[in-house]
């Protein structure tokens, strides 16, 4: 088939020779002015694939909670899911190939994946609030349009919007309409349905401080609170009006630096939450009243959750497998309790929500976090359906930081907990994270689900004999997927312990 025209396409948006990007964890993700070329690629790519499976694919022009100059892409499959690994590489192919030998790449492609080229093709295209958004995603509406696809661009949406439209789309309204509107009714209508389960809420306990990272949360959030008709007073701060996206704020700043975000009134006790910059992580937390601060990360989201559908699981006489997903990062308490106390199985997986989404699709209920607040539940058998209400009020295409909270707010107001009690589960250790810049971090190798690291040689027993200067102590190190770094994560019996093995572990990683 004759292509050639794509080179003068490709020419309106060059690829600065030499430059070589990954498709990583989460897609590219580096500084905005490097991607305008990845863009118009991956417009192209996502056409092709839209072509192999007959379906929408969607493209999300996002960089998560890195800084705002920054902005990244990825691709999403028909089901709602991340792409294969097989096109993640493809991704790469593309990605690199200069000027010249982008046609022959695209061929390649097209013929290890037998593509018909006559077939049509539909791409869905969303973006987060960073200012590089508008030019990138025209980038990729070219890219769709030189090979004669079909575009649908939603604009400003949350990523997990976007995985719930292709979802939708793909199967033909069964998973609900494909609008924004469409998911704002979903999640609300399964919200006020639970809700009804919950014996009379005060306004104080309706109130939820959200912290919008100022991103795209906080805006969604703005347009999403009519349909909730005052069950959840939210108090939005940080909503883009105001200042820098992820600045000082956000649900990474928050679970990294274990400190409330800037801007954000908080009274004692009061339930707080933040999202990320593209809305799907949340964290919650709380000041008592001697000041201290309180983290509920995605471990004791993942606990309150599965707590909650193994009761309704036995209230309903279904003999059902609950298993909670987790990664390296999960606080050793939480992984005990909810093994010792609550027996559900608990699995570990790589970091990254694909391998986590993976895992949990192997029992009757996933519910898989990571520590960082990325999750949601994922289940297969359709017994399951019977616990319809819960379900529909989860996003099970991906994590999502708005389903999130409204699924705890809800659970939350049913079980009458506070957020104190549901913080009184279980006692974090205390832990510590930090980041190692390296001359090259794909020197580490690590196996057992990231717990251990296989090379360089002699770094495993340096890590393990400062592990065993601690109690309850652990430690591990992993090459980021993300950042050119490597992260080190340790944990101990006081927060002093903690700070000092992790210091002590990323010496030995130099
Ligand atoms: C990405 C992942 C997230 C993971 C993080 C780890 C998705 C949608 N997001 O943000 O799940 O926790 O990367 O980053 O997969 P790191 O490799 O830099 O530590
Ligand atoms: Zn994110």
């Amino acid at each position: 088939m004759d292509l050639t025209w794509i080179k003068s396409y490709s020419k309106l948006h060059p690829k600065p020779e030499g430059l070589a990007l990954q498709y990583g964890t989460a897609g590219f993700r580096t500084h905005a002015k490097h991607l305008d070329h990845i863009m118009f690629r991956m417009g192209l790519l996502a056409t092709l694939r839209s072509k192999k499976t007959k379906s929408t694919i969607g493209v999300m022009v996002t960089a998560s909670h890195n800084p705002e100059e920054d902005n990244g892409v990825k691709l999403i499959d028909p089901m709602g899911e991340m792409v294969t690994a097989v096109w993640e590489g493809y991704a790469t192919q593309l990605a690199n190939a200069e000027q010249d030998s982008l046609l022959k790449e695209l061929k390649d492609v097209i013929e290890k994946e037998d593509i018909d080229m006559s077939e049509p093709a539909s791409i869905y295209i969303g973006k987060d609030t960073r200012p590089s958004g508008a030019s990138l995603s025209r980038a990729v509406l070219d890219g769709v349009s030189s090979l004669g696809g079909k575009t649908h661009d939603y604009g400003l949406v949350t990523t997990p919007q976007l995985h719930y439209m292709v979802c939708c789309c793909n199967t033909h309204g069964c998973y609900g309409s494909p609008t924004v509107e469409g998911y704002y009714q979903k999640l609300s209508q399964a919200f006020l349905q639970l809700s009804q389960n919950a014996s009379n809420c005060t306004d104080d306990q309706k109130r939820l401080l959200v912290d919008g990272a100022n991103g795209i949360g906080a805006l969604k959030m703005t347009e999403m609170e009519p349909f909730l008709c005052s069950k959840l007073h939210m108090v939005l701060s940080n909503d883009s009006s105001s200042g820098k996206l992820n600045h000082m704020c956000g649900a990474d700043y928050v679970k990294v630096q274990q400190n409330a975000p800037q801007g954000m009134n908080m009274g004692v006790g009061e339930r707080c939450c933040s999202f990320d910059g593209d809305a799907d992580r949340i964290v919650y937390y709380y000041t008592d009243s001697k000041g201290c601060f309180h983290l509920l990360d995605g471990d004791k989201i993942a606990t309150l959750i599965s707590t909650y559908l193994k009761e309704l699981l036995t209230q309903a006489g279904l003999n059902l497998q609950i298993a909670v997903v987790q990664t390296a990062y999960a606080n050793g308490s939480s992984t005990r309790y909810l093994e010792d106390v609550m027996k559900v199985a608990v699995c570990c997986t790589k970091t990254g929500v694909k391998h986590l989404h993976h895992a949990a699709q192997e029992y009757d209920i996933g519910v898989y976090f990571e520590a960082n607040g990325h999750g949601t539940v994922s289940s297969l058998k359709r017994a399951v359906r019977l616990l319809e209400s819960t379900i529909n009020l989860i996003n099970q295409t991906v994590g999502d930081a708005i389903s999130d909270m409204l699924v705890i707010e809800a659970v939350l107001a049913i079980r009458g907990m506070s957020v104190q009690d549901w913080d009184a589960i279980y006692t974090d250790l205390p832990n510590r994270q930090l980041k190692v810049t390296v001359s090259d971090r794909r020197v580490i190798d690590t196996t057992d689900a990231e717990r251990r690291a296989v090379t360089p040689e002699g770094l495993q027993d340096a890590i393990d004999s400062l592990v065993k200067k601690y109690k309850t102590a652990r430690s591990f190190v992993r090459p980021s997927g993300t950042e050119d770094v490597v992260r080190v994560y340790a944990e101990a019996d006081t927060q002093e312990n903690a700070d000092r093995l992790a210091h002590e572990v990323s010496l030995a990683v130099h």
